[in-house]
């Protein structure tokens, strides 16, 4: 059986589950402490030389990076029923290829640009030039939804999956609110039983754990004056 080496609070895993739990795949979940940097292991760093999660093995074939994950998941498992979820049509599966890698190139490395200090006990609050730098995705994402319902199509497609997974974590420290069109399309997300089920919980995880280690670093840097 495959397994998903994952902790749940990371969005690029819960996006993995959410694809698998749509395409009904069964596979065996192995937890990796990312604070214990258990991804660093010499064995996790054989699988995977990136050292992240998720990472995807199947029949001594291994995968890291959510993006490749889900792709190589649709092109094994999909049946015709979910080919709405990557679209044959050449333009629109480019639309969601580009939303993909901003998601992987730009939205998640803003976010994770918080997450590295605040994990390192650096950071006690984002800075202006964070919250710009997110303002500045958000308003890449809003331009996004000018003329479709979805990120890249009117109806839900990998890129809706990748993208909700890393904002369900950035909302909680930036939240979209100015942003209307974002906001609707974020909202209409939580609507899906996949998200409400599986992104959430690991969202609030996620956001709890980073703003208790901001505060937590703030007392300890101020032990340290
Ligand atoms: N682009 C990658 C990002 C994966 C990633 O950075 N995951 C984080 C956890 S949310 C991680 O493993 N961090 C450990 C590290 O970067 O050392 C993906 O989509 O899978």
């Amino acid at each position: 059986m495959a397994v998903l080496y994952k902790a749940y609070s990371s969005p690029p895993v819960r996006c993995v589950m959410m694809v698998a739990d749509i395409l009904n795949i069964k596979y065996e979940s192995q937890e990796i402490n990312p604070l214990l940097r258990e991804q660093d292991s010499p064995e996790m760093t054989k699988k995977n030389p990136m050292r992240t999660i998720p990472t995807w093995e199947e029949d001594n074939f291994v995968l890291g990076d959510s993006h490749a994950i889900i792709l190589y998941l649709f092109d094994k498992y999909a049946k015709p029923e979910h080919y709405y979820l990557y679209p044959k049509d050449k333009q629109i599966r480019a639309k969601v290829n580009l939303r993909l890698f901003f998601d992987c190139g730009v939205l998640f490395p803003r976010l994770r640009s918080v997450m590295a200090p605040t994990y390192m006990g650096r950071l006690t609050e984002m800075s202006n030039s964070m919250r710009k730098n997110i303002d500045d995705s958000y308003r890449v994402l809003e331009a996004y939804l000018s003329d479709t319902v979805y990120l890249a199509d009117d109806v839900i497609t990998l890129a809706d999956i990748s993208v909700v997974s890393t904002l369900a974590t950035l909302n909680g420290l930036r939240p979209i609110d100015r942003f209307p069109k974002l906001k609707r399309w974020y909202d209409k997300m939580c609507e899906e039983d996949f998200v409400k089920r599986i992104n959430m919980p690991g969202a609030q995880e996620h956001i709890e754990g980073l703003l208790t280690l901001m505060e937590m670093n703030k007392s300890k840097l101020k032990s340290h004056i």
